[in-house]
């Protein structure tokens, strides 16, 4: 069977989370780099792909193109339902799911690379403004985060249960985003924890951004 392609930056935390997730799955994928600093996914053929023109993106064998990195997640979850990536108890399903969107939702967006460069771009912002942006709005969600993570009712390595899954996938991404911008973690020592547990796995580790073909 041929390998989808996965549409990929090796820094970009969305498709951090989803070579993770196709690495718990144990898909096999061939890679394609698209340098965001450079404007490549905004390259017409990409953007016929993917009218969006953000990574990640799936190409499925016979050339279906899926996109956005938790709808990709959830379809790999469906189709390859072994390892689960949500719990199976509903409520508990609920909160994991909310510690995704936290994070995908809430967070993620008005931090990502086109924001900040509006931010320079029309409104002037310098190195120093645009740090200061990101930190704000990283606060804004890891704080109710680690409250969130603190008061689980078991305990876990693992945002919940024996096993990482959705959660731990958006909180190990934006760690790695968290620390190009130097946000100092001390203040969320749980989230740390369950970052540092889970790339202690080889499917974490093979998806880090230092570990991709296109790394610099
Ligand atoms: N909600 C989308 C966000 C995708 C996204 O924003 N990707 C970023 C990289 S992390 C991107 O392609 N940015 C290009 C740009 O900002 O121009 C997802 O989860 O897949």
């Amino acid at each position: 069977m041929t390998a989808p392609i996965l549409h990929s930056y090796f820094r970009s935390s969305t498709s951090f989370r989803l070579r993770i997730a196709l690495n718990l799955k144990g898909v096999a994928t061939c890679y394609r780099a698209h340098h965001l600093k450079l404007g490549e996914q905004s390259a017409a053929a990409y953007l016929n792909l993917n009218p969006q023109g953000l990574v990640p993106a799936l190409e499925l064998a016979g050339g279906t193109v899926l996109s956005q990195s938790l709808a990709i997640i959830e379809y790999l979850d469906e189709t390859i339902p072994d390892p689960p990536l949500l719990p199976a108890d509903p409520v508990t399903r609920a909160k994991a799911r909310a510690i995704a969107q936290m994070i995908a939702c809430d967070l993620h967006p008005i931090n990502n690379l086109r924001v900040l460069n509006h931010l320079r771009s029309r409104f002037g912002a310098d190195d120093e403004a645009v740090a200061a942006w990101f930190h704000h709005w990283v606060a804004q969600t890891f704080t109710p985060l680690e409250s969130v993570l603190r008061d689980r009712e078991r305990p876990s390595p693992y945002c919940f249960g024996s096993r990482p899954g959705l959660a731990d996938i958006c909180l190990v991404a934006q760690v790695a985003n968290n620390a190009r911008f130097a946000v100092d973690m001390a203040p969320f020592p749980e989230i740390q924890r369950i970052h540092d547990a889970c790339m202690a796995l080889p499917a974490f580790q093979a998806a880090a951004p230092a570990n991709q073909p296109d790394a610099e």
